[in-house]
């Protein structure tokens, strides 16, 4: 982030690989995280994976599988390792919902942490209506504060700094905070996506990395200029709320 002073991740939720790879190669020079969904690209092969890891490579970003997995311990560490897609192989981090309790930590840190990993924690979302709130997201938290070594941040609306910690606690955390929902020019979409500011984010809430698709790339995966332009406009809105944050 502070090499690309970019606080910036693309979500590049598109079907097909031609597309994926267009977009990513457009928006790899303003990015500090591509995030993916492999599940939704319908003529994927190995070969998808090597040439996205060529371009994180290229462009000097880090690759984020949103694969949100929710099952028990064994499941889920047979999921991140195997099937097709193979995440842990290729993805530097992934997330996971914390519902099933800790042993989902366990689960997958078992694959990931010998590979050198990072895991980040769903306590909030950003959907009208959604039920991570309150003592869940608290839960979630002491979740990650007890499995530091594979837990890097959250996927949350606001910082979780301080969440859950009694007052006068001096320990100070040390995680991520990457958030959706964020847009400049729409408010949300017809399916409960709600839609907050580069600034609302990052400076009011505190989080650390705004993460941005259809903001980006939404009207035409064709349009490669217009993704460059657009990605480059949520980076700098995106860095200057950080800079004001820090400064402040
Ligand atoms: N995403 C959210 N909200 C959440 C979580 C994940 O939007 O609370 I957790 C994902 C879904 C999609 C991306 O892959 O982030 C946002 O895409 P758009 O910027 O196109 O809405």
């Amino acid at each position: 982030m502070e090499r690309k002073k970019s606080n910036l991740a693309v979500s590049v939720d598109v079907t097909k690989s031609k597309d994926f790879l267009a977009i990513i190669d457009a928006v790899g020079p303003f990015v500090c995280l591509v995030k993916t969904h492999v599940d939704i690209i319908e003529d994927f092969d190995q070969s998808l994976v090597q040439q996205l890891q060529d371009l994180s490579i290229k462009h000097d970003f880090v690759i984020f599988e949103d694969r949100k997995f929710a099952d028990i311990g064994n499941t889920v560490a047979l999921q991140y390792s195997s099937g097709v897609h193979k995440i842990a192989n290729w993805s530097h981090i992934t997330n996971a919902h914390p519902v099933p309790g800790p042993s989902i930590i366990s689960g997958l840190s078992s694959v990931g942490l010998p590979l050198g990993r990072g895991l980040l924690l769903l306590s909030e979302m950003s959907t009208k209506g959604a039920l991570a709130v309150g003592s869940y997201t608290q839960e979630a938290v002491r979740m990650a504060r007890a499995h530091r070594d594979f837990v890097i941040g959250f996927i949350a609306q606001r910082t979780m700094e301080g969440i859950g910690m009694q007052e006068n606690t001096v320990d100070k955390d040390d995680f991520l905070t990457l958030t959706p929902g964020v847009g400049l020019d729409a408010k949300g979409d017809a399916m409960g996506q709600q839609y907050r500011t580069p600034r609302q984010v990052i400076l009011e809430s505190g989080c650390d990395v705004i993460i941005v698709g259809r903001g980006i790339y939404g009207k035409d995966p064709g349009l490669v200029d217009e993704i460059r332009a657009q990605a480059k406009r949520y980076m700098e809105a995106g860095w200057e709320a950080y800079q004001d944050r820090v400064s402040a």
